[in-house]
């Protein structure tokens, strides 16, 4: 599946991972022969405009970081764009609780519709589903449904009086005698889509409403899939898709466009002609094997917990530049407190006891950080003597208390302005009694 797309990638992946900055010239470059790739995999050409606008737009505003080579988030934007592309959540269908729910199978001959009801049947065993076949026009078409049924052990409806609407009533009512809960509908195909056949359709789904209306399409038919699907979702409406025949050289066209260029999500992919070829869809895996499996899920781990250590390098910055407020102070008393108890961690500093900290200090600075006001803690020297009485009174404690705890802030600022180049930001400093 997708072969020629993969390929294309894995070297644009290569070049991307070996540069060691990224020029905005050979950003450019790497778009273009994206999106090249992605044209020859057949994309709908507005479907990669799109696409390219969205990673251009997340390429140029990269947040250059230290740790991170420009490379790594190059591809994890690739990544999440294709992500999207691809539809973002994995879709599933929602039984009903209470009754039976209806799937309606559409689309042209041949693409697969009848071999894809009995896939259904046969994965969703356990709803006891029952076949109905719609296709009148075609004997053989009735008698290939009850050969595959039998293989799916799963009961299929006569039909009824050579009748499409009349077999999908009478589905109905066995549905609720018998007690099946799932009703799927082989609907007719034709080699084009005609107003007969759009007829039809309506007639059966006025008959038996459909919880599901879902195009069966030829994945190796590229933009003809997608077509097929904008045109019957605007004539009679379409919750989903299911692309067959993705074992074969698919070059990825349809799966990548369908949900953009038609707005119809891709719930399942047929992968095989036996009745267990039927895969849930999901397009964050298909994305990572566009891209090349488990270093994209890798990279994109690394980058999560990269993130946050920028955080501590933006503080460290405002740690050196004096620039540090009650705010921050805050914030590092919640992360020191994740991390469990304080004297614990500040026993790992060089030369702080685990004596020089009070437990209860701490907790008392905090009640008074959160009693100001942001404007105080963005400037403690705005804190004068009503300010005072006021933190006092919200955060229980005393104005001498808050006098200590501010003239401790300073002094904490201070010194960490001073010897602040590779101190541990992420420890609680010492305080002077
Ligand atoms: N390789 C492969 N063949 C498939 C798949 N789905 C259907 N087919 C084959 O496609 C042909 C047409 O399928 P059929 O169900 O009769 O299509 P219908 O006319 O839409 O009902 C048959 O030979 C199927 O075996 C698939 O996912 N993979
Ligand atoms: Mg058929």
């Amino acid at each position: 599946m997708f072969e020629g797309l993969i390929d294309r990638f894995a070297l644009i992946k290569r070049k991307i991972l070996g540069y060691g900055r990224i020029t905005s010239q050979e950003l450019e470059s790497i778009n273009k022969e994206i999106k090249i790739s992605l044209l020859q995999a057949d994309v709908n050409y507005l479907v990669v405009k799109n696409f390219m606008d969205g990673l251009e737009e997340k390429t140029k505003i990269l947040e250059l970081s230290r740790s991170l080579k420009p490379g790594d988030l190059v591809i994890r934007a690739v990544f999440e764009e294709l992500v999207e592309l691809l539809g973002s959540e994995t879709r599933s269908i929602d039984f009903r609780g209470d009754t039976y729910s209806v799937l309606s199978l559409i689309g042209l001959q041949g693409v697969g519709k009848t071999t894809t009801a009995a896939k259904l049947a046969q994965k969703f065993r356990d709803r006891n589903p029952l076949l109905v076949p719609a296709d009148t026009k075609r004997p053989a078409a009735v008698q290939q449904l009850q050969m595959l049924a039998d293989r799916a052990k799963t009961p299929m409806v006569p039909l009824e009086k050579g009748s499409a609407a009349a077999t999908v009533k009478k589905a109905r009512q066995l549905a609720k005698d018998k007690g099946y809960g799932l009703i799927i509908i082989d609907t007719a195909g034709r080699l084009h889509i005609d107003d007969e056949l759009i007829e039809e359709l309506q007639d059966i789904h006025r008959t038996l409403k459909p919880d599901y209306r879902l195009l069966i399409a030829d994945g190796m038919s590229g933009q003809d899939a997608v077509n097929q699907a904008s045109r019957f979702n605007e004539q009679i409406g379409l919750d989903g898709a299911i692309l067959t025949k993705m074992d074969g050289d698919a070059r990825g066209g349809a799966a990548l466009s369908i949900k953009s260029a038609a707005d119809v999500p891709l719930y399942f992919i047929g992968t095989s002609e036996r009745l267990d070829g039927l895969e849930t869809f999901h397009p964050d895996r298909m994305a990572q094997r566009i891209l090349g499996m488990g270093d994209v899920v890798s990279l994109v781990e690394k980058i999560k917990t990269v993130e946050g250590e920028i955080d501590q390098e933006r503080l460290q910055k405002k740690v050196l530049k004096g620039d540090l407020n009650l705010e921050d102070f805050l914030e590092q008393l919640a992360a020191v407190k994740k991390l469990g108890s304080l004297s614990k961690i500040a026993a790992m500093i060089p030369g702080v006891k685990e004596t020089d900290l009070d437990e209860g200090q701490f907790k008392k600075m905090e009640a008074m950080i959160n009693s100001m006001t942001r404007r105080e803690r963005l400037h403690p020297e705005i804190i004068d003597g009503s300010r005072k009485r006021r933190i006092a009174a919200g955060s229980g404690t005393t104005v001498a208390d808050v006098n200590r705890m501010l003239k401790e802030f300073s002094y904490a600022r201070d010194m960490l302005k001073k010897f602040g180049r590779g101190m541990p930001m992420k420890m609680p400093f010492k305080i002077p009694k």
